[in-house]
């Protein structure tokens, strides 16, 4: 298993809209092991998801484990929400933003149609965590961070914290 390098703001690799994960290459060896790759860099970093836009691969797709246990592996290719409704505020983080908290607002409920690491389609209607953490994947395939949510002025003090940090723990 490889640990996958998770690409972080401002780099422009991130601001890519990912394309659509042909089905038929799912069964494919080298895309399963990229999934548990996937799974391995979210679990060591450690995260509750984790889009394949965060280690610079633009296809729609993502993995998701929000259980205490961190046993319950979730798989979404080719999402899509269906249905949205009422709205949640939760301090959302992100891998690609390191050390950076902000509230955001999100759909409460949400229904989103995907297809499985088996290569079957299924739905999935929750709410929570797991409707914000799935929102907030779909936004890294769209090129889009929490951070876009703040305002110009807040999410650039966000970058300048973020190359400050970087600036000191260089060699
Ligand atoms: O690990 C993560 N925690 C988190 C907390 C609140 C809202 C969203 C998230 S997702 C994040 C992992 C990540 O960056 N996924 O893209
Ligand atoms: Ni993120």
């Amino acid at each position: 298993m490889t640990l996958l390098s998770i690409l972080e703001f401002p780099d422009p690799r991130l601001r890519t809209r990912a394309t659509p994960v042909d089905p038929a290459r799912i069964a494919d060896p080298a895309f399963q092991a990229l999934l548990d790759d996937m799974l391995h860099t979210m679990y060591e970093a450690p995260g509750i998801g984790l889009a394949a836009s965060q280690v610079d691969v633009h296809q729609r797709f993502m993995v998701i484990d929000i259980s205490e246990e961190k046993d319950q592996p979730q798989v979404f290719i080719n999402p899509e929400i269906t249905l949205a409704d009422g709205h949640q505020v939760y301090q959302e983080g992100c891998l690609s933003v390191p050390g950076i908290f902000a509230d955001v607002t999100r759909a409460n409920q949400i229904t989103v149609k995907a297809i499985g690491r088996n290569g079957q389609p299924f739905e999935l209607s929750t709410d929570g965590l797991l409707a914000i953490c799935i929102q907030h994947e779909m936004d890294h395939l769209e090129g889009k961070l929490f951070v876009d949510y703040l305002s110009p002025l807040k999410r650039d003090m966000v970058r300048k914290k973020l190359e400050k940090a970087r600036r000191s723990s260089a060699a």
